[in-house]
């Protein structure tokens, strides 16, 4: 049984970690361009260094949830047979002990040479990192995130774990952000089951051939156990 699994910011919102779109989403207060853009980052880079830093400043104190334990134990059960691809930058799922993990948008505690593309761990304020410790370039390190308009991480990895699913499953994901909102049809065409385990509609939840809502916390280890 070949399985794919995609979570969004949902699987980490009860562990206090803020979704997007919603009333206290993390966008409220931010402009999308100012932030989450290569455009917004040439503009204002100590902006977006600020957002992210808050952002880093909270995982470190936050700690996985029930759903990101879950998943870890099904990775165990699967083995091989699990691809977990997740929009989060967040590092709950490792924590949680899922062996492997694809951040198809980057990850939060790293941090990207813009001069030589070296990626390394950051979990302090990377505006004071000014120097680039693989090449000694100064002021060049970004979030090692993916913005609007950047091509994520792992597609063809995902791409061929889609083309052969038995079972795709969704978790947390308003599904609005592409191409992660399209894996679902990707995975259908396939002939893959297709399943939608998130709090409340999403914009994707007739095209899946199951959903079940309610909280992350309560439905995946219910759904895994
Ligand atoms: C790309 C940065 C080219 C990192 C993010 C028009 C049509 C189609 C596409 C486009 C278009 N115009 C522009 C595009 C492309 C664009 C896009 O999709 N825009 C959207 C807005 C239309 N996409 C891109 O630019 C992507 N790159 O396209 O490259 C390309 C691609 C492929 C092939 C060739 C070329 C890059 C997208 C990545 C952008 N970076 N963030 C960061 O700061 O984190 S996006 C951001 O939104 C996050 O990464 C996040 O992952 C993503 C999706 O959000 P969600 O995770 O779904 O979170 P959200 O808050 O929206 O929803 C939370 C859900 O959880 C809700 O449904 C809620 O009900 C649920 N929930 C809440 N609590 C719980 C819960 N569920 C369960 N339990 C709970 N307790």
């Amino acid at each position: 049984m070949n399985m794919v699994i995609l979570t969004g910011a949902g699987i980490s919102a009860e562990s206090g970690v803020p979704v997007f779109r919603g009333d206290d989403g993390l966008w409220e207060g931010h402009r999308v361009e100012d932030v989450a853009t290569p455009e917004g980052f040439r503009r204002d880079p100590q902006l977006v260094h600020e957002f992210y830093n808050k952002r880093r400043e909270k995982l470190l104190t936050v700690e996985p949830n029930p759903a990101h334990h879950a998943l870890a134990r099904l990775a165990r059960d699967l083995k091989g047979s699990l691809t977990l691809v997740t929009q989060n930058i967040d590092d709950l799922h490792e924590r949680g002990g899922s062996p492997e993990v694809l951040h198809m948008h980057g990850e939060l505690l790293k941090s990207r040479c813009t001069q030589c593309g070296g990626v390394m761990e950051c979990r302090e304020d990377m505006s004071r990192a000014s120097i680039c410790p693989a090449c000694g370039g100064i002021d060049c390190l970004r979030p090692h995130v993916v913005w609007f308009g950047e091509m994520p991480f792992h597609l063809d990895e995902v791409g061929s774990a889609l083309h052969r699913a038995d079972l795709f499953v969704s978790i947390g994901t308003s599904g609005r952000v592409y191409p992660a909102a399209g894996f679902v049809e990707l995975a259908a065409s396939s002939g893959a089951r297709t399943l939608e385990l998130n709090l409340e509609e999403s914009a994707a939840t007739e095209v899946f051939s199951e959903c079940r809502q309610g909280p992350a916390s309560e439905l995946v280890p219910a759904w895994v156990d």
